[in-house]
């Protein structure tokens, strides 16, 4: 998206700063934003469209009613308590992935670390090993670009950084405790509620670049995602799980928050704190499950506990213990 958004941080601070009557007319819109009083028409459309609810009397002009809840880049970035996630924010309206702009944006500087790219929805959004991530309007789709100064062998610890994040943000947005599955699932009652991906560059030595893209299913309709993946395992959002609706702008800000936090936790203290942190929020550990490689399953067992790369340990049918790396795991009842 072009940068004309930058108009709408003013815009709002000239209805913001209305008298008691809580109305600007269009004309004093118009002359203290120097524009048309049919240019301010289409600015309070397009706030409309970003979540405001603005009324409009004629005669008296324009009147903020309600603010927004949609994670836009102006509000976030005036409520975000951070000291480099979200130092800089693109907000996409639509597109193909966040991901891969954010990817685009990692390969063009050296710096930009802390990132952070948000769609309002995703044209092709993906999950792992090319799988498709639906991602309709209503969703938080976002990915951030990291720098992060951490040895190329704690990249594995990403993933689990990134849900315990997510799992901190929606406890403190909302009443819910969500739990987490290895690797990369956020679940509620059992549900994935929201999903983790990686991509990075990294030599021997050192990490080049980390994109986390995390994905959760905020306010979403569920029928409309489940229409597009008729062969997903059991899937909910946050207001299915509520009864109502939760602010994506809040949420994100929690989340990037947290996101901080955990990552400043893994570059001081370690893998241990990390892993110790995933594991108090996790159920899985000592049940029985499938491990599932390129979606096939390939063992039965109990699920033991994490390595300190995040690796699975698995008590396999035979009695052997395994680390698992990477692939999916069905937890079995
Ligand atoms: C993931 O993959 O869970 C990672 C999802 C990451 C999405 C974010 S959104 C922002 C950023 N930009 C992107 O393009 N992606 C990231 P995986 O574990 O492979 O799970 C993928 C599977 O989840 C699919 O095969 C479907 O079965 C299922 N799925 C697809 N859309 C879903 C949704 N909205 N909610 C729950 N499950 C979904």
């Amino acid at each position: 998206m072009s940068n004309k958004w930058q108009d709408i941080p003013r815009l709002l601070s000239f209805l913001r700063s209305a008298d008691r009557s809580g109305y600007v007319s269009g004309q004093s819109l118009a002359a203290q934003a120097g524009i048309s009083r049919s240019a301010v028409w289409k600015q309070i459309r397009k706030l409309r469209d970003y979540g405001y609810g603005i009324d409009s009397v004629q005669g008296l002009g324009y009147r903020l009613v309600t603010e927004t809840q949609h994670p836009v880049p102006w509000e976030l970035k005036r409520i975000l308590k951070t000291s480099y996630v979200g130092s800089e924010v693109v907000y996409l309206p639509i597109a193909d992935s966040t991901q891969s702009t954010a990817l685009t944006i990692a390969n063009k500087t050296d710096d930009a670390n802390g990132t952070v790219v948000i769609a309002d929805r995703q044209k092709s959004g993906r999950g792992r090993l090319k799988r498709k991530w639906v991602s309709p309007s209503g969703g938080l789709w976002f990915s951030v670009l990291l720098r992060p100064r951490i040895p190329t062998s704690s990249i594995t610890l990403l993933p689990f950084v990134a849900a315990l994040a997510v799992r901190e943000g929606i406890a403190k947005s909302t009443v819910l405790d969500a739990r987490l599955k290895w690797p990369n699932d956020v679940m509620i009652s059992g549900k994935k509620v929201g999903g983790i991906l990686l991509d990075v560059s990294a030599e021997a030595e050192a990490v080049n670049y980390a994109v986390i893209g995390i994905g959760i299913n905020v306010n979403v309709d569920m029928t409309e995602i489940r229409s597009k993946i008729p062969d997903a395992q059991e899937i909910t959002s946050l207001k299915s799980e509520l009864g109502h609706e939760v602010s994506r702008l809040e949420l994100i800000r929690r989340v990037l928050e947290s996101l901080e936090h955990f990552l400043d936790l893994l570059i001081r203290k370690g893998a241990y704190e990390v892993i110790t942190a995933w594991k108090n929020h996790s159920d899985m550990l000592g049940r029985r499950i499938t491990i599932l490689q390129n979606d096939k399953p390939i063992h039965n067992g109990r699920a033991l506990d994490l390595g300190d790369d995040g690796s699975l340990l698995v008590k396999i049918e035979s009695g052997k213990t395994i680390a698992v790396t990477s692939g999916d795991v069905r937890l079995r009842y």
